[in-house]
């Protein structure tokens, strides 16, 4: 089962049932007018079966203006998560390479501030790379959708734009790195239902097109994460509250060719199985 948010102006957003690939069941006419209080409540799955049952109008997802599934959450990342990050880390910066080393082998994950949920890219808006930065890479990673009570209660597809270069000068870059304009898109859907173990045979694909011609194709599968789930989220709410829940990216495993970096106009497309497609073009920030 998968949620959404969308607008159809001069409505204001809300949050849709994806019923099938063509069809969107508007919540609003149910009196739902925000993921969060569905997202926080008991035995979600049980809720959105029953709501799906109701005689709500369908709206075609078709040419759908889909928003971005978060509203307040603030958004973190987890970061060298799978092997493939932590090598591409530690051949990037010998000044940090002692680091990354450490953190994959550590009880405490690495896990950094993201972004502001206002601040999220939506599903076809340009992603950024800085313009004060020689190497900018996307970063596809499964993102879990935690509610206020530390509960995993979806999964969706976050873009953890990078600035490798940057990054790699010197770890305490990491935030200019990571968080600046356009930094992060999230979407398009959130998948309910689905067990971590459901989760772990999910693939994740990314492909970088330029003019029309694919300069990148990479894959790997969410069962690569050598962390479980449950482990990042704990960590996240350790000695923290998030009134809003908090949107969570696991990290990437994909990392594209140290002669690769993106340029204005590229099209990055991220897939995971179990969610869908979530596709920005890049701008130049
Ligand atoms: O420490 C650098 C960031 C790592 C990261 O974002 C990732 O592994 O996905
Ligand atoms: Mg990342």
């Amino acid at each position: 089962m998968k949620l959404c948010r969308f607008q159809l102006p001069p409505r204001p957003p809300q949050p849709g049932l994806v019923l099938d690939d063509a069809t969107v069941l508007d919540l609003a006419a149910a009196g739902i007018d925000r993921l969060q209080p569905l997202l926080e409540g008991d035995d979600l799955v049980a809720r959105l079966a029953d709501l799906s049952k109701q005689n709500l109008p369908h709206v075609p997802l078709a040419g759908l203006n889909l928003l971005a599934p978060i509203e307040q959450q603030e958004v973190w990342a987890a970061g060298v998560t799978y092997l493939r990050s932590k090598k591409a880390r530690m051949e990037e910066s010998d000044f940090s390479a002692n680091a990354y080393d450490r953190v994959y082998e550590a009880e405490r994950p690495e896990l950094f501030f993201k972004a502001l949920p206002e601040k999220v890219v939506p599903p076809g808006e340009p992603v950024g790379i800085r313009r004060d930065a020689r190497w900018n890479v996307p970063e596809p990673e499964l993102a879990l959708v935690i509610n206020s009570h530390c509960q995993i209660v979806g999964y969706t597809i976050g873009n953890d734009m990078s600035s490798r270069d940057i990054e790699g000068e010197n770890l305490l870059y990491l935030p200019q790195a990571k968080v600046y304009h356009r930094s992060c898109a999230m979407g398009p859907f959130i998948t309910v239902g689905a067990t971590e173990s459901e989760a772990r045979s999910w693939k994740i694909s990314l492909t970088i097109r330029r003019a029309g011609e694919i300069v990148f194709a990479g894959e790997t599968s969410v069962g690569q994460i050598k962390r479980s789930f449950a482990e990042l989220a704990g960590f996240l709410f350790r000695s923290q509250v998030f009134p809003h829940g908090a949107v969570l990216l696991t990290g990437t495993g994909v990392v594209p060719a140290d002669t690769l970096t993106l340029a204005a106009e590229d099209v990055v497309s991220m897939r995971i199985s179990g969610i869908g497609v979530l596709e920005n073009p890049v701008v130049q920030v």
